[in-house]
């Protein structure tokens, strides 16, 4: 057998990948027929009054190997899109939420991922059967009770990669455009801004025994401007930018906001994201909207808020307002 390792270290000058070729060159979910027409089907049930959010929630993975062994991940739970998902259907949004495979979902987002395990909210019945320990029953009742109520305005699709995640957005914004302004986009997936393209990746597991790995990625082309320009220009679409050092936050978020041309970034800091965000316009002052840690302790999810704030903010813009405030 050869000593030489396959590698995606790849010595060559910066190559800049376009957004238009980038679909070109990489392969399409398995899922892209499916959810292609599940959600034109799912958009024609519904009641054409009602808005309609593309909810984006979780990570996306960054394969090194076209034969996938290892990628690279990263820390989004799903917990900001799966509780605003919720919101939105509350306020009578229809939502098609498009979320990474096993992160958290709506409604079931505080049984799937706890620490104890489903088993932990079950007890035996006395009966020989079993039922859920009185602590937890009315809590799960409720949720129960919404998922059951909302379930023909939720229709959930699934991605893993970063290919995935872009194929699949843009499919589902070609199939929402002509709903215009009527649709919100809610971009609060956690995308990678590296990978590594399929071409320039190895073939098979990469091997070791000849040392460290160097890996060479490249910037993923900013999907932003085509989504705003060509795929739904005239939707109401809110990005999410995260950032760790305050200083950048809201410097990077203008930017953002100039560069795609789009209505809101909503703004969070890693550390604080549970209980503080800041939306960000072109024309206005960032707008600050946090709650108390306490009542984040007692369940209060700042996802109420800001989904609440965004609602009224898209509904502003559906009835003609140049800009949102
Ligand atoms: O998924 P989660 O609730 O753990 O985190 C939410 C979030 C921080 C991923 C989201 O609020 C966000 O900022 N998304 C965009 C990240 C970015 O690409 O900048």
């Amino acid at each position: 057998m050869s000593e030489t390792v396959e590698t995606p270290l790849v010595p060559v000058e910066r190559e800049v990948i376009d957004p238009d070729t980038y679909f070109d060159h990489n392969q399409p979910p398995k899922n892209l027929q499916w959810a292609h027409d599940k959600v034109k089907e799912f958009i024609a049930q519904q009641d054409s009054n009602r808005p309609i959010a593309l909810v984006t929630s979780g990570g996306t993975t960054v394969p090194l190997e076209n034969n996938t062994v290892r990628f690279v991940d990263n820390f989004s739970a799903g917990t900001r899109g799966s509780a605003s998902a919720e919101q939105l259907l509350a306020l009578g949004y229809v939502v098609i939420f498009l979320y990474r495979e096993n992160s958290l979902q709506p409604f079931n987002r505080h049984y799937s991922h706890s620490a104890q395990g489903m088993l932990g909210y079950l007890t035996p019945d006395g009966k020989g059967g079993v039922k859920v320990k009185d602590e937890y029953a009315s809590k799960v009742l409720v949720d129960l009770e919404l998922c059951e109520k909302y379930k023909a305005q939720l229709l959930q699709v699934t991605f893993t990669t970063l290919s995935d995640y872009l194929f699949l957005l843009r499919e589902i914004s070609l199939i929402l455009a002509p709903l215009g302004t009527r649709s919100m986009f809610y971009l609060a997936a956690a995308v990678s801004d590296f990978f590594i393209p399929s071409h320039n990746m190895v073939e098979h597991k990469i091997q070791s025994g000849t040392g460290d790995l160097t890996l060479r990625m490249n910037q993923v082309p900013k999907f932003l401007r085509p989504l705003v320009k060509n795929w739904a220009p005239a939707c109401f679409v809110v990005s999410f930018k995260l950032e760790t050092d305050p200083n950048l936050l809201a410097p990077k978020a203008k930017y953002a906001l100039e560069k795609y041309g789009h209505q809101i970034v909503v703004a969070n800091l890693l550390n604080t994201r549970k209980w503080q965000v800041w939306l960000i316009t072109k024309h206005h002052d960032p707008f600050l909207l946090q709650i108390p840690l306490k009542e984040l302790e007692n369940g209060h999810d700042i996802e109420q808020d800001l989904v609440a704030e965004l609602a009224r903010r898209h509904k502003q813009y559906i009835s003609g307002a140049s800009e949102t405030q």
